[in-house]
């Protein structure tokens, strides 16, 4: 298969080397590569038949915890078994590169941090950090899962208050976490370039970082295999994978 060459428009080669404040935004695509499956491809064996959007919520969890703790927990073995993609290294790389670099993820995985990137900001948890459903305290998950295959699995009890442990992420229906936001927000609207990277730009509110940093004024890139249609003369579609696009966009 012939090498498909990716041409960096100027603009933002220009924008990149010139920036003050560069923020990446990621999706689930910066971990395909990684061989993660991102959020909307079809759930596997035991929860195949449903959409994610039901199975990432509250009330699906207290429905049937066994579940849905155990999709997470299959989840979490699945991360421990895989490594950083050339995406993410290239994102610890350019932070190197500019003076100052933001990281805000959607994911809940820990590949940015595993890659080197430091202070991420996870708006929507992390599948490591397990609390307690009912007093929030934190609960240290000990080891891998031994799950040899999709299976429902009991979660496991707080040893504060004997309620259910959760998954440490946010749910469909759940508030962001406020200070994750904020900075978040803040980053938006003081950053000279945004890389959007990996996202189908489908869920909120993260979904309006990239356009509150193109209101104010940064230029706005979205790497993707998928053509994002832009509308603004600041906002520009790489079409590829991340892992392919991200290093050449790499200033000297
Ligand atoms: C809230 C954790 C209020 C769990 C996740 C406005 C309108 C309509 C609905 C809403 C709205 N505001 C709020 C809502 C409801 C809802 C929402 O947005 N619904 C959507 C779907 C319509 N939002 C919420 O409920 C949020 N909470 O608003 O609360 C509130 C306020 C106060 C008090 C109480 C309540 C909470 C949303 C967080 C949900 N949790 N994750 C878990 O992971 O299990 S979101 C989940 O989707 C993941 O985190 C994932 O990251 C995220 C977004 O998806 P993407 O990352 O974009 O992944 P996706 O699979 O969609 O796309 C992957 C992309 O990668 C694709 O484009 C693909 O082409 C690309 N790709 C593939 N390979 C590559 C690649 N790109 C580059 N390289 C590659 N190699
Ligand atoms: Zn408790």
């Amino acid at each position: 298969m012939h090498k498909k060459f990716i041409q960096v428009p100027t603009e933002l080669v220009n924008a990149l080397a010139d920036a003050r404040h560069v923020l990446v935004f990621t999706g689930a695509g910066v971990s395909a590569e990684s061989g993660v499956s991102t959020f909307r491809d079809a759930l596997s064996g035991l929860w195949a038949r449903f959409d994610p959007m039901q199975l990432a919520t509250p009330e699906a969890f207290l429905a049937d915890p066994a579940l849905v703790w155990g999709w997470y927990e299959w989840r979490r073995q699945l991360l421990l078994k895989v490594q950083p993609n050339a995406a993410h290294h290239a994102i610890v790389e350019l932070a190197q590169r500019v003076p100052k670099l933001t990281v805000i993820t959607q994911n809940v995985d820990d590949l940015h941090e595993r890659a080197g990137s430091r202070d991420v900001l996870h708006l929507h948890g992390s599948i490591f950090n397990p609390r307690c459903f009912t007093c929030a305290q934190p609960y240290t998950l000990d080891r891998a899962p031994n799950m040899t295959h999709e299976q429902a699995l009991t979660p496991p009890t707080c040893r504060h208050c004997q309620g259910m442990i959760r998954p440490g992420v946010v749910w469909f229906g759940e508030a962001l976490p406020q200070a994750e936001m904020e900075a978040a927000f803040t980053a938006a609207e003081n950053c000279d370039v945004l890389l959007s990277v990996g996202t189908s730009g489908v869920v909120q509110p993260a979904a309006q970082i990239p356009q509150l940093a193109l209101r104010s004024g940064a230029w706005v890139a979205h790497i993707n295999p998928d053509a994002m249609n832009c509308q603004h003369p600041c906002e520009l579609s790489l079409v590829g994978a991340a892992g392919q696009i991200l290093p050449l966009l790499l200033p000297s």
